[in-house]
Order: structure tokens, then C-alpha cells, then sequence
């Protein structure tokens, strides 16, 4: 028996139902179903936060650059995740979130970011192999995002994806330079793949099977693809890439499976990733930390830019 509330709601959820089925966008003055609406504020969010903490763990590295060109590349990335993190936080915004209310969520720990973050950038070579392989796993798992059924949030993605590629590039790069350098250099390069790689392979979430969100968004059309099938499209993309560089991954697993025309690869470890994600990973602290003073620190800009458009107001 259909609630009052449902029969009321019946012919716009039907319409609902049919622009998710025909593959159009769904944009903010739409009716959404409310649990529509609460899981995209969530993943947007955690979205969002991941940008703006991702920017702690290369600008670790920007006061200590080997050369003014790898400075000027490198302050220019972690300038672009804070572009990325406000596109997204604006994009939660138009489904209802107040950017304030997301930023305390974030440094009181209710709300989470990217398990990738929490693991520190021991070396310059860190650098590239966070282009390289970090950016790279999150264009693979955002290029389908240009696709989300949320118009906004799509749309923000277009331009997030195309500043990722130059980011990955830039890191491919790096690495690549490093590569034709002195035996040290390659050293370099090899131990700090072997640290990124599982943590990159984990940014695609926990198995599907362990997902909660993942039936239901995909239903909603939020996302496009499985954690599992994008964590595998990853490994195949990744595979020759390193070839080509002439770095090996550290998984004694890792190979191409002729039947399955994909590679083989280990299981990563799980429970080092619940652990991360409970805020015990090797840098979640100082990572909340340094949000909360920075936030702190800023509130005289916030406070002084609210008062100026105040004083614009009542002069216009
Ligand atoms: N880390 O049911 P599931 C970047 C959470 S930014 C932490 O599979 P869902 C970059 C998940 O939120 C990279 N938490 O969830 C920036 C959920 O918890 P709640 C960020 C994770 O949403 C600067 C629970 O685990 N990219 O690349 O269906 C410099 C169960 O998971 C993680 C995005 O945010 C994780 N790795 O799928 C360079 C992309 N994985 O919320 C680079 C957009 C899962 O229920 N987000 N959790 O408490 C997504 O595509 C999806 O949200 C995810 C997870 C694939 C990440």
C-alpha cells in the first residue's frame, strides 16, 4: 500500500526514473529522491576533501624543488587540486550543502577523503610517481564521472579530467627524466613505485562485493563502472606504462591472463586500507592537523570577505 507520501511523489519519481533511464542529466531544481540527493553530497564531498588534502602531500616538496622549471610545474598542479576541490564543493552546494558545514565535517573527521593522502612523499621521485600513477588512477576513475547522471557534478568533471591528464603527464615525465639519469636516480624511482602502487590500487575503493554504495549508484547512474572493473582497467593501463619506463610493480602476481585478456594481480591489503580509513594511517593526523589551521588561520579572510560584500549590498 503506497504511502500518502509516495502517491504524492509517484509522478515525479516517475519522471525521475525515466531521465536516469534515457541517460539525461539530472540538475539541481530537479525533484530527487532524498537518498539521491545524500549520496551525492556524500561522494561529492568526500571528492571534494580529497583535492584539497591531496594538495598537502606534493607541496611538501614545493620549497624543496630540484630546479625552478620543476617548482613552477609543481605549484601550478597543487594549484589546480584547489581548483578541483572548489568546482566540487560548489557542485555540492547546488544540492543543498553549505560549503562551511562541509569544511567542519571534514576536520572533525565525520566526513572522509581519498585513504591515498595519508601516505607521505618520502622523495622528489614521490612527486612523479603521485602524477604518474595517483593522478592516473583517479582519471581513470573520473572519466566516466563526465558521465554521472548529476548534471553539475559531470560537468565539473569535464575540466577536473583535463587538467589530471596534463598532472599524470607531468609525473610520467618526471620519472621518465629521472629514468635516463644515474643508477641512484633509477633507485629512486623503483622504491618509490613500489610504496604508491598498492595505495593507488586502493584509492578504487574495497572489493565490489564489500561495497555498500556501489549497487545503488550505479543504478542511479552516480557511477558508471565497479570499483573492482575500475581497479582492473587501472592495472592494464599501468602495466605497459611501466614497461616503458622500466620499473616493475611489487606484485609477484601481476600477470597477463590470455583467457581473461587482462592481467592477473594480487590482492591488495584490505585491512591496511580499514585501518587508513579509520584514521590510522601514517599521516591522517598531520594531514587534519594542517586543514584545521589553515581554516583557523583563514577565518579573518572569510569574516573580512563576508563584511566587504555586506558593505557592497547596502551601497548598490
Ligand atoms: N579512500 O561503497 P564504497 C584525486 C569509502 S582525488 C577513502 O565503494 P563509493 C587527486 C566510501 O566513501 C581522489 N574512503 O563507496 C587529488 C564509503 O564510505 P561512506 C578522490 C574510501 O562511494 C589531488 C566506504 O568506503 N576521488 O584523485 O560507492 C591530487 C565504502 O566504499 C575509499 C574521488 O573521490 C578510499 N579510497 O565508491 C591528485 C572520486 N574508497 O561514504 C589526485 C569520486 C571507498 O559510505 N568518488 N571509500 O562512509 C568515487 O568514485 C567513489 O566515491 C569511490 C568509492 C570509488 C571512491
Amino acid at each position: 500500500m503506497p504511502t500518502a507520501h509516495t502517491s504524492e511523489m509517484g509522478p515525479l519519481q516517475t519522471l525521475f526514473d525515466e531521465t536516469i533511464a534515457n541517460e539525461q542529466r539530472i540538475e539541481p531544481r530537479d525533484w530527487m529522491p532524498d537518498g539521491y540527493r545524500r549520496s551525492l553530497i556524500r561522494q561529492i564531498a568526500q571528492h571534494a576533501h580529497s583535492e584539497i588534502i591531496g594538495m598537502q602531500p606534493e607541496g611538501n616538496w614545493l620549497t624543496r624543488a630540484p630546479s625552478l622549471r620543476r617548482k613552477a610545474i609543481l605549484m601550478a598542479k597543487v594549484q589546480d587540486e584547489a581548483g578541483h576541490g572548489l568546482y566540487l564543493y560548489s557542485a555540492a552546494e547546488t544540492l543543498g550543502a553549505d560549503r562551511g558545514d562541509l569544511t567542519v565535517q571534514l576536520i572533525e573527521g565525520k566526513q572522509k577523503y581519498s585513504s591515498i593522502f595519508n601516505y607521505p612523499t618520502l622523495t622528489y621521485a614521490d612527486v612523479g610517481t603521485i602524477g604518474w600513477l595517483v593522478d592516473g588512477a583517479a582519471i581513470c576513475n573520473q572519466v566516466p564521472l563526465c558521465r554521472s547522471s548529476f548534471g553539475p557534478y559531470a560537468r565539473a568533471m569535464i575540466r577536473v579530467c583535463k587538467e589530471e591528464s596534463f598532472h599524470q603527464r607531468q609525473g610520467y615525465e618526471l620519472l621518465m627524466t629521472m629514468m635516463r639519469g644515474t643508477d641512484e636516480q633509477r633507485a629512486m624511482v623503483q622504491e618509490s613505485v613500489n610504496r604508491w602502487w598498492w595505495p593507488a590500487l586502493m584509492m578504487f575503493g574495497p572489493p565490489d562485493d564489500e561495497s555498500p554504495n556501489t549497487e545503488q549508484s550505479m543504478k542511479w547512474g552516480i557511477k558508471r563502472h565497479t570499483n573492482d572493473e575500475l581497479r582492473q582497467r587501472f592495472v592494464d593501463m599501468s602495466v605497459p606504462q611501466a614497461e616503458a619506463l622500466g620499473v616493475t610493480f611489487p606484485d609477484p602476481e601481476l600477470k597477463w591472463c590470455p583467457r581473461r585478456e587482462a592481467h592477473d594481480f594480487g590482492e591488495p591489503d584490505w585491512a591496511e586500507f580499514m585501518a587508513v580509513l579509520k584514521g590510522n594511517g601514517a599521516c591522517n593526523v598531520e594531514r587534519i592537523a594542517n586543514r584545521r589551521a589553515a581554516h583557523e588561520d583563514g577565518a579573518w579572510v572569510r569574516e573580512a570577505a563576508t563584511a566587504f560584500a555586506a558593505r557592497e549590498k547596502a551601497a548598490s
